[in-house]
């Protein structure tokens, strides 16, 4: 009866709900990373591209996606002012129903498993078979809260085995018996007590205890009961056994990821300092490669190689060994491995890398040296691209330890942050501001942001310039040439942002569906799948900005006889003659330099614009933001 009269808004809202849950997936940095770290597990010492750049554009029309469909439940709303109320009705209904099926099925011999009460729930895709009704909703809401399996963690012993995933040549590797002594950094905000657990004990567990001087937890301002006396209650009881080994530190307000990790850095008392988030397990052997790297050169600042802990099983799945590198919107991931360690031919060897994720490790006196974290990187995002731009440009160096291992888990959303956008965009231009030079405006390109007003406040930066200062720090362009040149900045781009037509300025010219090649007119949105950049020398590139040496953007072309553009590979493209050289000035018609026909709009069947490349008949087009040598203004 409540089914039949439910308006069809409140589908709307379920798949809302879904595609939100999606869009959170997609929005956490560790799922992004894991997704184009699986790239790299199949495909090792090659660069993760095409997976990468297909996912990127998958994730951009997902958001657009939603963004739809958060318009119409916004409407919807409007007409129906008890939705959320029936919704959660709605919700029963769905969970009752198999129950109401059961009663009429005949009786079997063999008793019925219990039905999967969750079935489009990450949670139990993998997980969770033959759980009781009441265990899964159990299991589901502390999934919710959590962001991983918090059930499961209950349940696990705290001092669990997990495989040792180090090559076997690690295992051959000796370490000087006098090492630096250390203290670990356990960060967190409103972790399950079991995951803190686990890894506190794995810290005690597989560290020589002659080197482990102290574990410090720093919260930052949890609201989980269970964190308050319960967690005073097991830091007491590992006291007991280990006196003076375990130290807690409560933020009474949050203060965001970077001042958690400075909170420790500051207490921390042995030679160096290991920052951990909280939800680890590190493996066995993981702390002597640091510890005898770092007392040969105090001024290395490492990252362990992570594997993933899901977080459905709390399996440890073993990833493949990468450097840490970024974007241009400074957001992280993975790259290969350079060739310059595999022709070294030893997997033990330490590799250089252009950043790190978040988790390092240092001596204690040097990381304050150069300035510990930036306590003005707020929320999340940003903060690894700061520290790592300081270490490399005033004289440090980041690597990677192939056999020191920390199994990390990756949560499936988190529960603190629902749009992570917006404080990635503010830390990023921070870091531009602070360290990259005349190199900064390629993310304000990559973020589709004007130079000037670009209305986001990045906070103070003038302490960072005197910091800079005081080390002479080398400049973005060593760094570039020097660490990351696989990092490619455009420097002919002179047109860039939305790109529109006059007969509809409520359509921009769009990346189109993915997989597929073929741009379209689109209803304007916010997201990157409708940048476009415009070089001097006549490409157009449509799409997310890439920007790299080994990965090419796509090019707008005119294939020459259909109708339709494409968008091809721009080296590629480049080097088999494609038409992708266009002649295009502010306000005027968009002309292909080999075909002379122009890119133009069309009403289809549809009633909906779309592009066609044909005889010119006059149209023009208007890109949002100029740039450098090709207009006089900014905006328009
Ligand atoms: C975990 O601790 C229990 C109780 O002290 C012990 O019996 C068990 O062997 C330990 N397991 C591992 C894997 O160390
Ligand atoms: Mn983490």
């Amino acid at each position: 009866m409540l089914r039949r009269s439910l308006p069809q808004v409140l589908c709307l809202g379920l798949i809302l709900v879904l595609a939100a849950n999606l869009l959170l997936v997609f929005h956490t940095k560790e799922t992004v990373q894991n997704l184009i770290r699986d790239g790299l597990h199949k495909e090792t010492h090659r660069p993760p591209s095409e997976r990468d750049e297909t996912m990127m554009n998958r994730l951009s029309h997902l958001e657009v996606a939603v963004q739809q469909l958060k318009e119409n439940m916004k409407l919807a709303m409007k007409q129906q002012a008890n939705v959320g109320d029936t919704l959660m009705r709605v919700e029963d209904e769905i969970h009752l129903a198999p129950k109401a099926v059961q009663g009429n099925v005949v009786k079997t011999n063999k008793p019925q498993p219990p039905k999967k009460l969750f079935s489009t729930s990450a949670l139990f895709r993998q997980w969770g078979e033959g759980l009781a009704e009441a265990e899964q909703r159990k299991a589901q809401d502390l999934f919710q809260r959590f962001g991983y399996n918090v059930y499961l963690s209950n349940q696990l012993p705290l001092n669990r085995s997990i495989p040792d995933t180090r090559d076997s040549r690690c295992l051959q590797k000796t370490y000087p018996a006098q090492l630096p002594s250390l203290s670990v950094i356990l960060i967190f905000v409103d972790e399950a007590l079991s995951v803190i657990q686990r890894a506190i004990t794995s810290v005690i567990n597989r560290t020589p205890p002659q080197v482990l001087k102290e574990i410090i937890l720093v919260d930052d301002f949890s609201s989980n009961g269970e964190l308050k006396v319960p967690l005073d209650e097991k830091i007491e009881f590992y006291n007991k056994m280990y006196p003076g080994l375990l130290k807690i530190i409560r933020h009474a307000k949050r203060k965001g990821l970077a001042h958690a990790r400075n909170t420790g850095w500051e207490a921390a008392r042995a030679d160096v300092v290991v920052i951990l988030d909280a939800h680890v397990e590190v493996n066995v052997g993981w702390a002597e490669p640091i510890l005898a790297r770092i007392q040969e050169d105090r001024t290395v600042i490492i990252s362990p190689v992570f594997d993933n802990i899901c977080f459905d099983t709390f399996k440890l799945l073993k990833y493949e060994l990468a450097v840490d590198g970024f974007n241009w919107e400074l957001w992280c991931r993975y790259d290969p491995v350079p060739q310059t360690w595999i022709a070294l031919d030893d997997v033990t060897a330490p590799v250089r890398s252009p950043s790190i994720m978040g988790i390092l490790a240092a001596n204690r006196l040097f990381l304050g040296e150069i300035g510990a974290l930036d306590d003005g990187m707020l929320v999340y995002g940003g903060e690894n691209v700061e520290l790592s731009l300081r270490v490399w440009q005033c004289g440090g160096k980041i690597e990677v330890l192939p056999c020191s291992r920390v199994g990390h888990l990756e949560r499936h959303h988190k529960p603190y942050a629902l749009d992570l956008s917006l404080s990635l965009k503010r830390n990023a231009l921070r870091v531009a501001e602070t360290w990259m030079d005349e190199y900064k405006y390629m993310v304000y390109l990559a973020w589709n942001l004007p130079l000037q007003n670009s209305g986001i406040d990045y906070g103070d930066i003038s302490s960072k310039r005197v910091l800079r200062e005081n080390l002479k720090c080398k400049t973005f362009d060593w760094y570039l040439k020097n660490v990351y040149p696989a990092l490619k900045p455009i420097l002919n781009i002179v047109g860039y942002g939305r790109m529109k037509n006059s007969l509809d300025k409520g359509v921009c010219l769009d990346r189109g569906p993915v997989p597929g090649n073929t741009p379209i007119m689109y209803a304007c949105h916010e997201f990157s799948s409708q940048n476009v950049y415009y070089l001097l020398t006549g490409e157009f590139y449509v799409g997310p900005l890439v920007a790299e040496v080994l990965r090419d953007d796509l090019c707008l072309t005119d294939p020459g006889h259909r109708e339709k553009p494409t968008l091809e590979k721009c080296s590629n493209a480049a080097q088999n003659k494609l038409h992708i050289y266009w002649d295009f000035k502010q306000g005027g018609a968009v002309i292909n330099r080999d075909t002379q026909r122009c890119l133009e709009i069309r009403r289809e069947p549809s009633g909906a614009y779309g592009l066609v490349l044909q005889t010119c008949m006059a149209q023009v087009w208007e890109i949002q933001y100029t740039f450098g040598a090709w207009g006089q203004t900014n905006a328009l």
